[in-house]
């Protein structure tokens, strides 16, 4: 493989082509509130982050999604894009209030139509098509419901699974129920870092145990209607650390948020329990029942991963913990992340013994706030390094035996990146917001130019 970064640990000898399974996917993703504009066009209705967004001081630069990327009407062009990159796969969501504008009740036939074109567009150009269902955009109506902390939302969302599955299950196999549902339920509940911005423990705990139930009614939905369906559920999972590794408080913090980060979905839908350190809390929340309802059988895992998360105790705070930053002296991307690629690959080999699913990295990328040199050119050496450090530990993964079986990058385009608004830029594909125009960087000649020596590899 071209170029590949062998990983230092200690002098130990390292493969230097550590094989992926020949048929290992190579993709892009993006979600549609962070790339789709157009949110009072063709009678999308508004989401929670439509509203969330018009609060002053909720995003950075008061920055919305009003427009980002205007993938609803530049789809077509973003499809070339990711022809020209050779990726097999395009991992996007659909906007639920752009299909059901009250989230439940009367569908628009626009908002439908606007996927079928991209389905049947990333068809025609060779790109398989993966749809997640929930990438964070609630419907506005469905909060002023009561969102996810009315139970009947487990049905809404049914139905909501239902119209998408009979209406693009004859194109679309490969199916995710949520995205990351521990961020938007932490966020949103335990933070008021996100909608519907509340600091709420029995509200946090009740949202998760509704996310799940929700969860568990899509993948009955979406198995009954599809019939080769492959359904998975995405999750960020990252080593929690205490940011006092000698502090027992810390400690305790940065497994209490292990448990809300990377546990609280997985578990119950996977093991059909809860972590012993939400199990009492959210009891009050379920009925007789649930864990059968939630815990359904999936084909794939996805993982999301960037870096390690750290965690020190706050006896202040509702929760008891409160995030910390990582050491000051470790490897950071340009937007203070931290590096940490071995990280990475023991994510997926514990993901790999503990759940035993096949394991697609559906995120995983670097966020900077680069922009165009005098020649027109956006040399983002940083993330193509970034890139190839993760790949490569990805390939140990597999080597130490993870069932590892694609990867996606975080992201096709630099887009909305929630509260940073659009100061960080995750894309392969540099967006010029101005003008819209999209300027593949050097990491996304390079990302290319590793597909295709792998097809080759494949070949030989
Ligand atoms: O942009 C987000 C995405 O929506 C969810 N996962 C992490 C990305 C980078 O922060």
């Amino acid at each position: 493989m071209e170029d590949d970064v062998v990983l230092d640990r200690g002098g130990a000898p390292v493969a230097e082509r550590r094989e992926l399974p020949h048929d290992f996917v190579w993709g892009v993703s993006t979600s549609s509130y962070q790339i789709e504009g157009a949110t009072d066009v063709d009678g999308r209705g508004p989401s929670v982050w439509d509203a969330y967004c018009r609060v002053p001081g909720h995003i950075a630069n008061g920055d919305t999604g009003d427009l980002a990327c205007d993938h609803y009407h530049r789809y077509a062009e973003d499809i070339s894009l990711m022809r020209k990159l050779r990726v097999h796969a395009y991992r996007f969501s659909v906007a639920w209030p752009r299909v059901l504008p009250k989230g439940r009740g009367a569908s628009n036939e626009a908002g439908l139509a606007f996927y079928d074109r991209l389905i049947d567009g990333l068809l025609a150009a060779g790109i398989e098509p993966w749809l997640c269902l929930y990438h964070w955009d609630l419907p506005q109506a469905l909060q002023e419901e009561g969102g996810w902390l009315n139970r009947d939302i487990a049905g809404w969302y049914g139905d909501y699974a239902e119209l998408v599955a009979r209406r693009y299950g004859d194109r679309i196999r490969r199916f995710a129920t949520f995205n990351e549902p521990s961020v938007f339920s932490l966020f949103g509940y335990g933070f008021a870092w996100h909608p519907p911005g509340l600091v709420d423990p029995v509200a946090l705990n009740r949202a998760i145990h509704h996310v799940n139930l929700a969860h568990g009614r899509g993948v009955d939905v979406l198995r009954a209607h599809v019939p080769r369906s492959s359904i998975g559920a995405i999750h960020n999972v990252q080593p929690s650390r205490a940011a006092g590794p000698r502090s027992a408080a810390d400690v305790a913090a940065a497994k209490l948020l292990d448990a809300y980060w990377n546990r609280a979905f997985p578990e119950p839908q996977l093991l059909g329990r809860y972590p012993e350190e939400l199990a009492r809390l959210v009891e009050p929340h379920m009925q007789a029942g649930d864990l059968d309802r939630i815990c359904r059988p999936i084909d794939w895992f996805g993982v999301n991963h960037y870096s390690p998360i750290y965690a020190k105790a706050a006896s202040e705070a509702v929760l008891g913990f409160a995030w910390a930053d990582a050491p000051a002296d470790v490897p950071r991307s340009p937007i203070g992340w931290q590096v940490d690629p071995i990280a990475f690959r023991d994510t997926l080999l514990d993901v790999w013994r503990r759940y035993r699913l096949p394991i697609y990295v559906t995120e995983n990328g670097a966020g900077a706030n680069e922009s165009p040199d005098g020649a027109g050119e956006v040399v983002d050496h940083e993330r193509v390094r970034y890139l190839k450090t993760y790949i490569s530990a990805l390939r140990d993964a597999v080597a130490a035996g993870a069932d590892v079986r694609g990867y996606f990058v975080w992201s096709l385009l630099d887009n909305f990146e929630w509260g940073a608004g659009y100061a960080n830029r995750f894309g392969l594909v540099y967006i010029d917001y101005p003008s819209q125009r999209r300027i593949p960087k050097e990491s996304a000649h390079w990302y290319a130019r590793m597909i295709r020596a792998e097809a080759l590899r494949g070949l030989g």
